[in-house]
């Protein structure tokens, strides 16, 4: 369960509320909980890290490098898999570890786009984590040298606490999401290494102020990279895997 957004459903760290409590009392209940809670969350990313840094230390010992990347549902996280897959799978080797709720769905995309691919599926949790990662790379035989994309669960909130071992977090933003999403969900895309502004080809048919959007990432993050493409036309493509082929080079 994901105890740090309270999702997963039944929080079994709160108090007994059975009985009649004053004004007072709800008071000292509420901060008490809230402690609880921060420690609770403290514990959980402590621990976290500890799976992210065995991931990490994976990858390093492998020179491959590991993206994860984060945006809201229906970004086109899976659509540009598919498409670098088909780019690039003929020199390089690359795998994805997959995470949904639920279904087997963006895997077997990835396995039919030509690439070895794990599911995750979370059930009640909203985002990946290290020991879950840790896990899924046991089962993909994954080469030295090669590239390996993480797709989280699609949510701009929980995932941007999880460290996954990671050598940088690529954040899409599609252009059907509005360019107010970088003021409002902050801490993702204070975490970008680059973010990549998705769907470009319906910028026509759309009210999206795009110099605003990148002007919201820059007020948030300055300096994060930012591509604008889409993986319907393959514009911008070209920088979008020089990047992957530049980050390779210098991050592993
Ligand atoms: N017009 C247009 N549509 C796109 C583009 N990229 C993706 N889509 C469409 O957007 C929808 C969602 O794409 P996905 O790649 O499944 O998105 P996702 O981020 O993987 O979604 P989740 O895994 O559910 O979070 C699909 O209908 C895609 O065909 C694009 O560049 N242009
Ligand atoms: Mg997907």
């Amino acid at each position: 369960m994901c105890v740090t957004c309270g999702c997963g459903g039944d929080n079994h760290h709160e108090h007994d509320h059975n009985h009649n409590h004053s004004h007072d009392d709800h008071h000292h209940d509420h901060h008490h909980q809230h402690g609880d809670v921060v420690n609770l969350e403290k514990e959980i990313l402590a621990e976290n890290n500890k799976f992210a840094n065995q991931n990490r230390q994976f990858f390093s010992e492998k020179h491959a490098l590991a993206l994860n990347f984060v945006s809201s549902p229906g970004s086109g996280k899976t659509t540009l898999l598919e498409e670098t897959i088909k780019r690039m799978s003929e020199k390089h080797s690359l795998y994805v570890v997959e995470g949904d709720q639920h279904t087997e769905l963006d895997a077997n995309r990835i396995r039919n786009a030509g690439a070895e691919a794990y599911q995750i599926q979370t059930g009640k949790a909203c985002h990946l984590d290290g020991h879950m990662v840790g896990h899924a790379l046991e089962h993909l035989s994954i080469k030295d040298d090669s590239y390996v994309f993480i797709e989280n669960v699609g949510n701009l909130i929980c995932p941007a606490l999880f460290d996954l071992g990671e050598h940088a977090k690529v954040v899409l933003i599609s252009i059907t999401e509005g360019e107010d999403k970088p003021l409002k969900y902050p801490d993702m895309f204070f975490g970008a290494d680059l973010v990549l502004i998705t769907k470009t080809d319906l910028l026509p048919y759309l009210k999206f102020d795009l110099d605003a959007c990148v002007a919201n990432i820059r007020k948030i993050n300055p300096k994060a990279k930012i591509i604008k493409l889409s993986s319907t036309t393959g514009e911008s493509f070209e920088e979008w895997i020089n990047w992957l082929h530049a980050a390779k080079a210098f991050l592993c």
